[in-house]
């Protein structure tokens, strides 16, 4: 009995915690997302955004709570949720999508935008657009795309200042077959694992390190056991916002179209948010004594990358997917 209450207060206790987080209460239905960044992420704070133009398109009638810091789970997990319905939202980078849905791993190869511009320009048009509807069939609708900046090396041995440095060296890498294959395309050995287990496998010595962007390398907290970041940027991975398809199939067609709207103008919030908390991230990891190193060549990294595309764009429709990103000025 005494058991019991004492679970019933622990309960309570985290479910008083977890209504801290509730971005639209008084919705008349409330919308659980998931994210694995902590309160006040860039991406967090863009689907509160969503949640409270949604809220207002709808006149309250559907709203978003946001469940950061993984609290329901890690990505690979959260996304299967998702798609049996469990949870509605979830913002993730795209690389966990990679196995599941192969258009997705277009704009998940190394080196293909030249710049993030060139990221923002493609995603925003009709490429964009083909790879979200690609969703769809896998029990989800992608609803927009997010920033996730370009990602690059981190270690805790030694500065990296060539491809040949990373030789033999271990890295962890987000949930992707072919982010294994990149890694061991550059003499490296790849450990696919969830994010929320890298910064304990690096202070044991399990791997030398991962790979991230300057945002993500600071709130995780990577920095403080790899001091060692060399922006050799190769991947400029966009995020993703998905529904699971269960609950877009329960909303009526104005409520859908308002989830899209929503969705849409939330992005230049996020942009600004992103390009605010790169500044702010990069200050505090120099200031912190990290040593970055960003005279890099990085011509023998995309040189090192032709194998990739050869295994992984082999059908036709990611052929002429990976043409058309080029071919975008
Ligand atoms: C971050 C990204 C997360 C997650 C993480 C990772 O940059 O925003 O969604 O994918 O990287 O490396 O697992």
């Amino acid at each position: 009995m005494k058991l019991m209450k004492t679970i019933g207060l622990a309960m309570l206790a985290s479910a008083a915690m977890v209504m801290a987080t509730v971005s639209t209460q008084a919705a008349e239905r409330v919308l659980r997302s998931s994210d694995t960044h902590p309160d006040g992420y860039p991406t967090v704070e863009a689907v509160k955004q969503m949640g409270k133009l949604l809220e207002e398109k709808t006149n309250g009638r559907l709203g978003v709570e946001v469940f950061h810091s993984a609290q329901l789970g890690q990505e690979k997990d959260t996304i299967e949720q998702t798609q049996f319905g469990v949870i509605d939202l979830n913002r993730v980078s795209l690389g966990p999508f990679n196995n599941i849905i192969e258009e997705t791993q277009v704009p998940s190869l190394p080196y293909i935008f030249r710049s993030v511009d060139h990221m923002h320009k493609v995603m925003d048009g009709p490429i964009g657009e083909e790879i979200l509807k690609a969703f769809e069939a896998h029990d989800l609708v992608g609803l927009a795309f997010y920033d996730g900046g370009s990602r690059s090396f981190y270690n805790s041995q030694k500065p990296i200042t060539s491809v040949d440095d990373l030789k033999g060296m271990k890295f962890r890498v987000m949930q992707s077959d072919m982010f294994v294959d990149m890694v061991g395309a550059l003499g490296a050995n790849a450990t696919p694992m969830p994010y929320g287990e890298v910064y304990s496998s690096i202070q044991t010595g399990v791997i030398d390190g991962a790979e991230n962007n300057w945002p993500s390398y600071d709130s995780s907290g990577h920095f403080e056991v790899a001091k060692y970041y060399t922006l050799d940027q190769h991947l400029i991975v966009p995020e993703v916002l998905v529904m699971s398809k269960k609950t877009w199939d329960s909303l009526s067609a104005e409520d859908q179209a308002a989830v899209k709207e929503a969705a849409k103008e939330s992005v230049p919030y996020m942009r600004d948010l992103w390009q605010a908390q790169e500044k702010k991230s990069e200050e505090k990891i120099r200031a912190a004594g990290a040593e970055i190193v960003t005279d890099i060549d990085k011509t023998p990294f995309i040189e090192a990358m032709k194998p990739v595309y050869d295994k992984y764009v082999t059908s036709d429709k990611l052929k002429d997917l990976v043409q058309r990103i080029q071919e975008t000025q």
